[in-house]
């Protein structure tokens, strides 16, 4: 029997466990498409409002020896105006997530309902900037509120609802579980973590908004311990996030507990070709170590 990367997680299925991460070239149906045909499992949104937003003065991304830092501010088109480019994001034969976000419980439930509504085939709740104080961290850092807004948007549609959530709180796995009591049938864990760059010439920040979020390789140890945590934690599945950049990162995810993991950063750095070598890269692991399908390697690292 052929080994498989083909798997499913929280009821959409996935011809492979490498996800297009929120936030990277996500905005344009054509580019989405795109990013399926080169092999992406599925795809997901930065992250959409209820109203335009034009984000934050430039520089908003500044490449480091470790990682990217970035502080965009949220731009994006509002929901209504990008429902025109899912029918195209959708022709790349991936399931498309729509990444949302909302300055209060309510706002989420009704992105929520106008992306259901557009066809989106799961929603992921960004509840995990780390620099836009009026909307996701707060919120995502506050066990209860988390699993109040999980529950007001799973009322409000039928899709799968997966939480993303930050690895700048003390108890990641504590806000998984109440993400999983609310309703949630996935968490995506983590975000960029919290960072600043300073122009020693300048001597002031170097992005506009000061502080941003730090993605990359150097955060991967910090991703891959949250997802154990979590693993340990809930039982709804999770997407693992943070500096997977080949293969062997995947495969690190998938057996602290991920069920299939996001790509980000590396896309900036590596292009669109990278879901395709990640990909070839799991199934070598996988042959090479007699695994047959995704699912059995999902938390291996925690046998005793
Ligand atoms: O737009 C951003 O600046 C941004 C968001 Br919404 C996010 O969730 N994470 C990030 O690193 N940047």
């Amino acid at each position: 029997m052929q080994n498989s990367l083909a798997t499913q997680v929280a009821g959409i299925r996935l011809r492979n466990p490498t996800i297009l991460a929120s936030g990277v070239l996500g905005i344009s149906g054509s580019i989405l498409r795109r990013i399926a045909e080169a092999g992406a499992g599925a795809v997901i949104t930065k992250s959409l409002g209820l109203i335009p937003r034009a984000g934050y003065k430039n520089p908003t991304i500044v490449e480091l020896e470790v990682g990217l830092l970035n502080a965009m501010g949220l731009p994006n088109p509002g929901a209504e105006e990008f429902l025109n480019e899912i029918s195209i994001a959708k022709k790349g034969g991936a399931p498309l997530i729509a990444s949302i976000f909302g300055s209060s419980l309510s706002e989420f439930s009704k992105v929520a309902e106008i992306v259901a509504k557009g066809g989106v085939d799961a929603i992921e709740l960004n509840l995990s900037c780390p620099h836009v104080n009026t909307t996701g961290l707060i919120l995502g850092q506050d066990a209860n509120l988390v699993k109040e807004l999980v529950k007001n948007v799973k009322r409000k549609v039928k899709i799968p609802v997966i939480a993303k959530l930050s690895s700048n709180v003390s108890s990641i796995a504590e806000i998984a579980k109440a993400a999983e009591e609310g309703g949630a049938d996935a968490i995506t864990a983590i975000n960029t973590l919290r960072a600043m760059a300073i122009d020693i010439n300048v001597k002031k920040p170097i992005l506009a908004n000061g502080i941003g979020g730090l993605s990359g390789p150097a955060i991967k140890p910090v991703g891959v311990r949250c997802v154990y945590e979590i693993y340990e934690a809930v039982k709804i599945p999770i997407l693992g996030a943070g500096g997977v950049t080949a293969g062997k990162d995947a495969v690190e995810y998938i057996l602290a507990g991920a069920s299939a993991v996001q790509i980000g950063t590396a896309v900036v750095t590596r292009g669109i070709e990278v879901f395709k070598d990640v990909n070839e890269e799991v199934k070598e692991y996988m042959k090479e170590n007699g695994y047959k399908e995704v699912s059995e390697l999902v938390g291996q690292a925690h046998k005793a």
